[in-house]
This record gives structure tokens, C-alpha cells and sequence, in this order.
């Protein structure tokens, strides 16, 4: 490493010869295919910002670090490669830290970038701006964390968060790049071969034969087989080899949320609508990529047939994961197959073609007509629901109209969060194809509402619809700025029924405070999307929001929508209100 101190033979020379900190973080990113970065200006990164931009780097510009950070997240989700969130130290860091650990948790490869201030006086506590030891405290929440001390270690830097936020797992990983490093000059050449080109980031892990084999038995033996989709599966980008197996082996399965559309939730195999059916009656489960989690009540209890919330039901699991950990985690996995899900399924899909030919057995007919009944009840059921329209609107009403969109442009990412408008929009919203459906994930969280927006917008091109309750919105409301500032096709329509689950709580206390849980009445959220050129609608009936919605979808200009749903619309919690340890008791 030759560090150029001084001009030895005359300005233009040297500066030709040098590169700095800046340069090289450009250059390490570029070189690895980022060409989009999320994050928000300011001390010591605001020059980055700009060079990144004059660089040829896209450089969205948000409002709040957190939402960058979900931005991020989330693109890394769609596109497989790692979404970089930057921004400022100690308060921005930590803005961006709520996103690098929801990235973690779900599984989705995201790089925060963070300027920090000066190691010597951080590591003494002498009270430098913004101190704060960042590496230690982003640490817990991440796969992985690095920091760059010297500009000739960009590269190395920048390869390891790569490596680390794709290749297995993937997930959230904190790059530390303290303020001395950007000015750091260096020569050139060696700037150059400094950087690493990362060589298969997400390398292939093919499963063990012997676990496809156990696999194949144990489905082999199933009476009422059940394969469960996660958003691992819609992660992984094997979605033809996935369709396959499931028409191949002729089982039911059931997608997790964010899985919705890996096959169209139309098929016929789909067994979503009798959920609550198939999840304690089935005998083999094949998981892929989906973790039992509470989503899937840990495996066991009564959603599983358990007599008791702790007992085990009678099935057994099969689990195709990428984490060799993942197994057992909440009860007992039969046959664990560890490798990329792109590989699994080829495996299983030859292990039984090698078996069974074009003859592999159908699962039993009563088992498929069980379900078949099942479905049928619950879709008539739903049918009627959405067939009313009382006045005001409801969850059904409105949604209805957003389910007919959806159907007629099926190319549209929906973003959705609440938790009435979660729940009502995960069951009533077919999705036709993957990647399609982005929500709160596996932390429930709310505040990715708009920053996912963002990022689907900017990442597919594609129109974007974001369903919100009211109070999501609310997290990540000022990013409506960001959408009129990029001139993104998102459309939002808040369902809103004036507060958190519902809008017609009162003060228990008989105090003059509202409750809690609501808001001002009749808020006019349209309004915000107005003050930034953006078209704003109050929609009071379906007909108003499907003419609103289409409007939208056709000028592919940001609108919001302020769907005005009946306050007493909803229930705590939506459909986990048995999370709620104190929602049951009589007051
Ligand atoms: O089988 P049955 O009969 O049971 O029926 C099921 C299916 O078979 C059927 N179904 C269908 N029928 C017909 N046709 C079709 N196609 C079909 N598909 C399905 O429908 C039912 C339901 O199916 P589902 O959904 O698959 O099944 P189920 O049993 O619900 O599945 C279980 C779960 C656990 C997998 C599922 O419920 C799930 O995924 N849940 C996720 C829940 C979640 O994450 N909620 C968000 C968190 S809630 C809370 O935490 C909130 N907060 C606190 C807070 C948070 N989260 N974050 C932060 C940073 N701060 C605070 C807040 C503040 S929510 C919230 C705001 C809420 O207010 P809003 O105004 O935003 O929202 P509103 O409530 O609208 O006012
Ligand atoms: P859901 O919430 O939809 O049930 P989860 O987030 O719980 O999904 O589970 C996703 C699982 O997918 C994780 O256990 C993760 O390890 C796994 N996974 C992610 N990507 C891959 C991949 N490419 N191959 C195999 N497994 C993967
Ligand atoms: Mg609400």
C-alpha cells in the first residue's frame, strides 16, 4: 500500500495516481452489481451521498434512516442481492438499526452502511459527535459486523458484508465505516487490486442423498400429506422447480404470507382456505423454507391437534432449510433436508421421478376431498362477506375492490401492514405470482409500510399497491414526500377506521384524553399526499375507491387513498388477539 502524503511530481500527476476512501467504497460497490443505495444524507457521509450519485449509483434520498432501512431489506429480498441502507452515525445509525436486525430476523440479506465518528475519542467516551461505539451495539442485531480502518480494507470489507448477507442464511449485516477512512488517500493501481469481485456470493448447497432419501420415505408413507411454502421459498427463486413438486406430487400445500403467489393463490392444490383444517388433520408436513415459529403456533398445540397449547400433534415434519440449526427448533423434525431450496426440491423432484416414474401416488382422494369440502365452505363464506356493501365501508367491502385490482394487474407488488388490515388482506388479496405480496414479516412490525413501497417501485419499475391500516401508515407517513419526490406508481389506500384495531374506544378513566388506541376522527391523510403534488382521494364507498384505485393504476401517479372504513370495523389484534395477554379479561 503506498499512501501519497505528498505531490511528488506536480498536482495533476498525483491526483491522477490517488484514489481515496470515497472512491474505493464506490468502486467496491459498483464492481459487486449494487447499483441502488437507500439511506439519508449528513455528517461525515453527505459527500458519499453525492459521489455515489455521480458515480451511477441510484441514491434514494428518504426521510427517516428506518425506512431507508426497510427499503433496503426489502430489496434484498426481491432481488436476491444484498439492499445497502446508508446513513449518518450515532441517531441515523441507530434509525437504521430497528431494520438491519428486522432484516436479520426474516432472513433478508440487507447491508447497513454507517459513517461513525472518530475511533480514539469513541473508544476514551471524550464526547466526540455522535459517539458511540456502533460495531458493538449492532452486533446482537446482525449476522454479521465489520469495520474499515484503513481505505486499502474497503474491498475486503465490502466482500465480507457481501459474503455474509447472502451466502447461507441470508440476512442483516453492519458495515462500519468510520469518518477518517473516506479522505484516506492511496495509490490508485493499488486501490484497484485492493477490490474483490465477489465470486458466488450465495454458492449452491446441494443435500446430503441420504436426507432426500429419508424425505422421500416418509412422504411416500403420508396418508394426508401438507407442504407448507415460506417466504424462504419465495426467497429462494426456484419457483418453477417448487411448482413442480407440488403438481408433481399432487399435495395440498398452504403458503405462508409473504408466499402468497409463488403459485397462484387460484390453484387447485391450494389449501389456504381450509387452513385451519389441514394444519392439525395432516399426517406428513413438508416445510419449505418456513420456520416453525409462532406464525406456525411452534409445531404444535391445538392448531396442530395438541389437547393442550404445549402438546405435540401426531405429525411428522419434513424440513427443507439452508440452516442446518433450523431443525428441531420447536419440535421434533423427522427428516431435515439442509441445503438451498433450489437444490432440495431438484432432489426430491429426481429422488421421485427415479422412483415412481410418472406413477408417483396421488394423495388419497379422502384426504383431497376433506379438504376440497372444507375450501369450498370458506369460500362461499368469504363470497358472501364481500359480497355486502354496507355503509359505511368494512374490511370486506373495500377489499373486494382491491382483490379485483390485484387480479386484473397481477404484475403489482401489494405492501400491506396493519392488523384487521393485515389479516382481512392476506385471506381476501389472491396473489398470481411470487414475490408479489410484501408485509410485516416475522416480527409483526409496523413502520415497513412505505419504505417497502419505495423499494418495490424503484427496484421492479412495477406499480405499487400498499394497503394500510391507519396506524401503520402513520409509522412511515412523511415517506409519501419520497414517492412524489421519485415520481414512484404507489398507490396507498389506508383503511382507515380511526385508530389502532378500531375507532370507537373511549376513555375508561372518563379522563378527557382519547383512549389510546384511536385517533383524530375523520383524519384527511389524503391531504399529505396533495402538499407533495401527489393526488389525494376520500373514498366513502367501493365504487369511489375502485375509481380512485384504477385512476391510480392507470396514470401511474403517487396517490393516496383514504378509504373511510366503519370505526367499530375490526378486532384487537386482528386475528391474533389470543396473543394479547390482558384482550380476554372483562374489565
Ligand atoms: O381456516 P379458517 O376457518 O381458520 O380460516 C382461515 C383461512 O382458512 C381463511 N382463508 C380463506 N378463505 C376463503 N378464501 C381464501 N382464499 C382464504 N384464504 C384464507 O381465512 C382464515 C384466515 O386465514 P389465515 O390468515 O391464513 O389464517 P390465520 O389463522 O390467521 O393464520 C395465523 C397466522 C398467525 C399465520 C396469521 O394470522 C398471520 O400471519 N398473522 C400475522 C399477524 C401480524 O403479524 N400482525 C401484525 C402485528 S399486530 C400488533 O402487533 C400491532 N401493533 C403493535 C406494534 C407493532 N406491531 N409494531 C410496532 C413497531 N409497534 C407497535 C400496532 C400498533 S398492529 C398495530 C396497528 C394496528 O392498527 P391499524 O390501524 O394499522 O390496523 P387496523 O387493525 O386495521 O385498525
Ligand atoms: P415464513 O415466515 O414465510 O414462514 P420464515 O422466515 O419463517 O418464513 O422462514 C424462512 C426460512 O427459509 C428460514 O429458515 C431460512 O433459513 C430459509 N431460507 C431462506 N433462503 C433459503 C434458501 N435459499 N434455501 C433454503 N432455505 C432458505
Ligand atoms: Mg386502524
Amino acid at each position: 500500500m503506498a499512501l501519497v502524503t505528498a505531490t511528488s511530481g506536480g498536482e495533476i500527476e498525483a491526483q491522477a495516481q490517488e484514489t481515496d476512501g470515497f472512491q474505493l467504497v464506490i468502486d467496491a460497490l459498483k464492481l459487486n452489481g449494487i447499483d441502488t443505495i437507500f439511506g439519508l444524507p449528513g455528517i461525515p457521509i453527505t459527500d458519499l451521498t453525492r459521489k455515489l450519485q455521480r458515480g451511477g449509483l441510484r441514491v434514494i434520498s428518504f426521510r427517516h434512516e428506518q425506512n431507508a432501512g426497510y427499503a433496503a431489506s426489502i430489496a434484498g429480498f426481491m432481488t436476491g442481492k444484498p439492499g445497502v441502507c446508508l446513513t449518518v452515525s450515532a441517531p441515523g445509525f441507530l434509525n437504521g438499526l430497528t431494520a438491519l436486525a428486522n432484516a436479520t430476523t426474516n432472513c433478508f440479506p440487507m447491508i447497513l452502511v454507517s459513517g461513525s465518528s472518530e475511533r480514539e475519542i469513541v473508544d476514551l467516551q471524550q464526547g466526540d459527535y455522535e459517539e458511540m461505539d456502533q460495531l458493538a451495539i449492532a452486533r446482537p442485531h446482525a449476522k454479521a459486523a465489520f469495520r474499515v480502518l484503513h481505505a486499502a480494507d474497503i474491498g475486503v470489507g465490502v466482500a465480507r458484508a457481501i459474503r455474509a448477507a447472502l451466502s447461507g442464511r441470508p440476512g442483516g449485516v453492519y458495515l462500519d465505516l468510520p469518518a477518517k477512512l473516506f479522505p484516506q488517500t492511496l495509490d490508485a493501481d493499488a486501490g484497484r487490486k485492493s477490490l474483490i469481485r465477489v465470486v458466488d456470493p450465495a454458492p449452491r448447497q446441494i443435500p446430503a442423498a441420504e436426507a432426500v432419501q429419508r424425505a422421500l420415505e416418509l412422504l411416500q408413507s403420508a396418508e394426508r400429506p401438507l407442504i407448507i411454502l415460506g417466504k424462504g421459498a419465495a426467497y429462494a427463486q426456484a419457483d418453477a422447480a417448487i411448482r413442480a413438486l407440488v403438481e408433481t406430487t399432487g399435495i395440498p400445500y398452504v403458503p405462508m404470507s409473504m408466499a402468497k403467489g409463488l403459485l397462484p393463490d387460484t390453484h387447485e392444490q391450494s389449501a389456504a382456505a381450509a387452513r385451519s383444517y389441514v394444519l392439525p388433520e395432516a399426517d406428513v408436513v413438508l416445510l419449505i423454507g418456513a420456520r416453525l415459529n409462532w406464525l406456525l403456533s411452534h409445531g404444535k398445540g391445538k392448531t396442530w391437534g395438541g389437547k393442550s397449547p404445549q402438546d405435540w400433534g401426531g405429525q411428522k415434519f419434513i424440513q427443507i432449510d439452508i440452516s442446518p440449526q433450523e431443525a428441531d427448533s420447536n419440535v421434533r423434525v423427522d427428516a431435515p433436508v439442509v441445503g438451498d431450496i433450489g437444490s432440495c426440491v431438484a432432489a426430491l423432484l429426481a429422488a421421485i421421478t427415479a422412483t415412481a416414474g410418472s406413477n408417483w401416488a396421488q394423495p388419497p382422494a379422502a384426504w383431497l376431498t376433506a379438504i376440497a369440502e372444507r375450501k369450498t365452505k370458506n369460500v362461499a363464506k368469504l363470497a358472501e362477506a364481500l359480497a355486502s356493501n354496507p355503509t359505511p365501508m368494512n374490511f370486506h367491502s373495500a377489499l373486494n375492490v382491491v382483490r379485483d385490482l390485484v387480479k386484473a394487474n397481477p404484475d403489482a407488488i401489494l405492501v400491506n401492514e396493519g392488523a384487521n388490515a393485515l389479516d382481512f388482506t392476506r385471506s381476501i388479496v389472491d396473489m398470481y405470482q411470487p414475490r408479489k405480496r410484501l408485509d410485516v414479516g416475522t416480527w409483526g412490525v409496523m413502520g415497513i409500510g412505505m419504505g417497502f413501497a419505495v423499494a418495490a417501485a424503484v427496484v421492479s419499475g412495477e406499480q405499487v399497491i400498499a394497503v394500510e391500516g391507519d396506524s401503520a401508515f402513520g409509522f412511515s407517513g412523511m415517506e409519501v414526500e419520497t414517492i412524489c419526490r421519485y415520481r414512484l406508481p404507489v398507490c396507498v389506500v389506508i383503511l382507515n377506521n380511526n385508530g389502532v384495531y378500531r375507532g370507537d374506544e373511549v376513555n375508561a378513566s372518563g379522563g378527557r384524553d382519547p383512549s389510546p388506541l384511536v385517533f383524530v376522527k375523520g383524519a384527511r391523510y389524503e391531504k399529505l399526499m396533495e402538499a407533495f403534488g401527489g393526488v389525494g382521494v376520500r373514498a366513502t364507498t367501493p365504487a369511489e375507491l375502485r375509481r380512485a384505485m384504477e385512476e391510480a393504476i392507470r396514470s401511474r401517479q403517487p396517490t393516496l387513498i383514504n378509504a373511510v372504513i366503519d370505526e367499530k370495523a375490526g378486532t384487537e389484534s386482528g386475528r391474533i388477539t389470543s396473543l394479547n395477554p390482558s384482550a380476554k379479561k372483562k374489565p
